[in-house]
């Protein structure tokens, strides 16, 4: 049964992932111009279930602060695809060498190490595309464009896989490990959150908290990240369990240990709830999210 604390989140994902679904189909019905090869590629890595957390954070927060929510859908869909880019590169045999993502065969695996990198390529400018096609004003576009290029640039995504793929040396502490996790994982988080509150015209009280809301979650969940890959299985997961410790990488668990990681986790997600404290009912939906990240299996 499911507990009722995380009702709010099922209700709001299975209303919105759909309509997400629907959107990422409608923006990669590519032209004659886009080989048809790789826009099947484009749509393989794109379409298939993800869990789409950062799309309906940027949803939850546009509607904390009174957007309606197809009116942030093309934001939604830009960092979905941003992150589906980051997933297709990761997977590459250059960096992680994986062979499985959500359950399927990764992108190179189906089409080919080149047509991947292309892939990759093609879903970050989309992204933007896309963002652009939003109906705010111009400057609204423009900064959540700033935003989220800031995010997936050198000093937050792409730096963050940098320093992830050099590894922590066996000495790294814990704060050298979150600083990876704070650019690799947690600036797509915090930038979901920050797009939606944009578009919804927020004042900076209401950014600030959406950010502390924002940056515990990603770092919860980056740890559940880590824990899942000890204690969870390929099957349900539907990526290679176990390669932290194949790899012999430093992760939270192998730093603190399994209970203190699980612990960290409580905390962390204890803090981002307390964040949304001032928006009431409002943020029920993100409330519930924020506890289905210390409930997930995949
Ligand atoms: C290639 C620039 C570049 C960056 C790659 C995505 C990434 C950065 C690394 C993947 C390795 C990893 C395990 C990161 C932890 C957090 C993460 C991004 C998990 C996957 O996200 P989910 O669980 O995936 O939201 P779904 O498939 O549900 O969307």
């Amino acid at each position: 049964m499911t507990d009722p604390q995380l009702q709010p989140y099922f209700d709001f994902a299975s209303t919105m992932q759909p309509e997400i679904d629907k959107a990422l189909d409608r923006f990669t019905q590519l032209g004659d111009d886009c080989p048809s090869k790789l826009r099947e590629a484009i749509r393989y890595s794109l379409l298939t279930p993800g869990k789409r957390l950062r799309p309906l954070l940027v949803l939850m927060a546009a509607d904390v602060c009174g957007l309606p929510l197809m009116e942030a859908l093309p934001a939604a869909c830009a960092v979905e695809m941003v992150h589906c880019y980051s997933l297709v590169h990761d997977d590459l045999p250059a960096m992680d060498d994986d062979r499985l993502r959500r359950g399927r065969p990764t992108c190179h695996v189906a089409f080919g190490e080149t047509l991947a990198i292309l892939v990759g390529d093609a879903l970050l400018a989309q992204a933007f595309h896309v963002l652009c096609q939003l109906e705010r004003p111009a400057g609204c576009i423009a900064r959540c464009c700033r935003e989220l290029a800031f995010a997936a640039g050198p000093e937050s995504l792409v730096g963050g896989q940098v320093d992830d793929l050099a590894g922590l040396p066996a000495d790294g502490n814990l704060a050298d490990l979150e600083r990876i996790h704070r650019r690799k994982t947690g600036a797509l988080i915090k930038v979901s959150t920050r797009v939606g509150a944009i578009l919804g015209d927020a004042d900076t009280a209401t950014l600030a908290a959406l950010d502390t809301y924002s940056q515990n979650l990603g770092l919860a969940f980056q740890i559940t990240d880590d824990l899942l890959d000890i204690r969870g299985s390929s099957g349900v997961l539907g990526k290679t369990a176990g390669k932290d410790a194949a790899q012999g990488k430093v992760t939270y668990p192998t730093l603190l240990g399994e209970t203190a990681s699980r612990q960290r986790t409580e905390d962390l997600i204890a803090e981002a709830r307390d964040a949304l404290r001032p928006f009431g009912q409002q943020a029920a939906h993100l409330d519930a999210l924020a506890q289905f990240i210390l409930h997930r299996d995949r």
